[in-house]
């Protein structure tokens, strides 16, 4: 099992990757057939435990009990806090739900600080209930959120912060936690893409008042959609678990706005199914994680790092810092070229939340200091990782690059 996952064994079929092109003259983008033959995606899901999964799903059927809160979510529920070493986890429908459910139960209001470098999804939840994002510059290399910036956007109507644990890399959370503490706000996170990560060898899920975790079908641990928000305050957690029910707290009772955020049955049995095969999920991404770093480390102008080895990172995403080399391509150029073979790299989070409406709008003539967070936006390329691709693609992956940033501008000139 563990070597046919190493390998890039989704249960499905393997590409081989095009004879190997050696000349930029064969680049797909200049005209050549793409070197994949179907597309290698960013977030292609883990399947987990198949059979295990179908099984739960009969089970689901003939107990004729298909959501709230039944037999599958009180598992998974049950066995996320026993991993993640928390109190509570209150499983959702998705993560944009879940922080929108927890700003609201915690509660926050007026302005809440948050990187811009971040899917929208972050910002989104506190603009859908009319409070205030503020984009706050990030740290050049960790790509998390710079405390000293967070302080500089603190005013008397600022709440809270939402700190992101980008890629896995966890927050600054003690010097988050102490700027908390100081100015009386609340600290939430978002931990969309920390599941199985840790901070000082602890599993992120219990800093912070809450954090919230994706389960999206592109995350490596995924229930088709879904999420969690987990929690060691028993106060929070009772609203939480009351609100994602639309405010219920029992029979014909209702206690607060609530909304429907809950996760499904059919959900819950998949997140049962993808925990019984973390492990291997984790083995498959560290190898994939490795290869590329072996094969990039000599490729000019491309920087994969080595994040934080004494931490536990599930490397669901492989993040490249990419500055062209003199007369090398542009990143959008090699981004370009990529999608032409079918490898379908990502330039997350590009152009940073504060350039997407309405947030562009919203902000317009405003001073925002986000220098890092925009230079940042213009190298970051995703690649594709986890058990869709094997090895022998990434291999390819990494050649294709190392011939593209040796093609000068000949990739432009591909794209007119
Ligand atoms: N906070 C942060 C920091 C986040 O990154 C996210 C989500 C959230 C909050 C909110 O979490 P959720 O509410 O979604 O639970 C994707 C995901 O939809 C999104 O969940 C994720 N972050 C974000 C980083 O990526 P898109 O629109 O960029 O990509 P999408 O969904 O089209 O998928 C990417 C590629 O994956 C596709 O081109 C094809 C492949 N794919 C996708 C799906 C859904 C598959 O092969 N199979 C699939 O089933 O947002």
């Amino acid at each position: 099992m563990k070597r046919d996952l190493a390998v890039g064994a989704a249960g499905g079929s393997f590409t081989r990757p095009h004879p190997m092109k050696h000349s930029v003259d064969e680049l797909a983008v200049l005209g050549s057939p793409p070197a994949f033959s179907h597309k290698l995606h960013v977030g292609q899901p883990n399947p987990g435990d198949r059979a295990y999964f179908m099984q739960r799903v009969e089970r689901i059927l003939d107990s004729k009990w298909y959501t709230n809160h039944g037999e599958c979510v009180r598992e998974l529920e049950a066995s996320l806090s026993q991993y993640l070493g928390v109190k509570h986890c209150i499983a959702v429908s998705s993560a944009t739900v879940g922080l929108e459910i927890a700003i609201r139960a915690m509660p926050l209001h007026g302005e809440v600080i948050v990187p811009s470098m971040t899917f929208v999804a972050t910002a989104h939840a506190l603009q859908w209930q009319q409070i205030k994002p503020v984009f706050c510059d990030v740290d050049e290399a960790s790509h998390l959120l710079d405390p000293q910036a967070v302080r500089r956007l603190i005013t008397e109507r600022t709440t809270g912060i939402i700190g992101v644990h980008l890629w896995g890399r966890a927050c600054p959370v003690e010097a988050l936690q102490e700027i908390a503490d100081e100015h009386g706000l609340q600290l939430l996170f978002d931990a969309a893409h920390a599941f199985g990560c840790t901070h000082g060898g602890q599993m992120i899920g219990g800093f912070g008042r809450a954090e919230v975790f994706s389960f999206h079908a592109t995350k490596f641990f995924n229930t088709f959609e879904g999420g969690a928000i987990t929690t060691n305050d028993d106060e929070l957690a009772r609203r939480l678990r009351a609100m994602v029910n639309f405010g219920i707290t029992g029979v014909d009772e209702v206690s607060y706005v609530g909304t429907n955020g809950k996760m499904s049955e059919i959900s819950a049995a998949m997140g049962l199914a993808s925990m019984r095969t973390i492990d291997e999920f984790l083995a498959v991404n560290r190898l994939n994680h490795q290869t590329y770093q072996r094969h990039l480390a000599h490729v000019p102008g491309v920087l994969l790092r080595d994040w934080a080895p004494l931490e536990r990172n599930n490397l669901q995403y492989v993040v490249l810092e990419y500055t062209p080399p003199p007369g090398g391509p542009s990143r959008d150029d090699i981004l370009r070229a990529l999608q032409a073979e079918n490898v379908m790299a990502r330039k997350y989070f590009w152009p940073g939340c504060h350039r997407m409406e309405p947030y562009r709008t919203l902000n317009a003539g405003l001073p925002l200091q986000l220098e890092r967070t925009e230079a940042l936006a213009e190298k970051l390329l995703v690649l594709p990782t986890g058990t869709g691709v094997n090895l022998q693609e990434i291999e390819g992956i990494c050649h294709l690059l190392s011939l593209m940033v040796g093609a000068g501008s000949r990739l432009a000139q591909g794209a007119s």
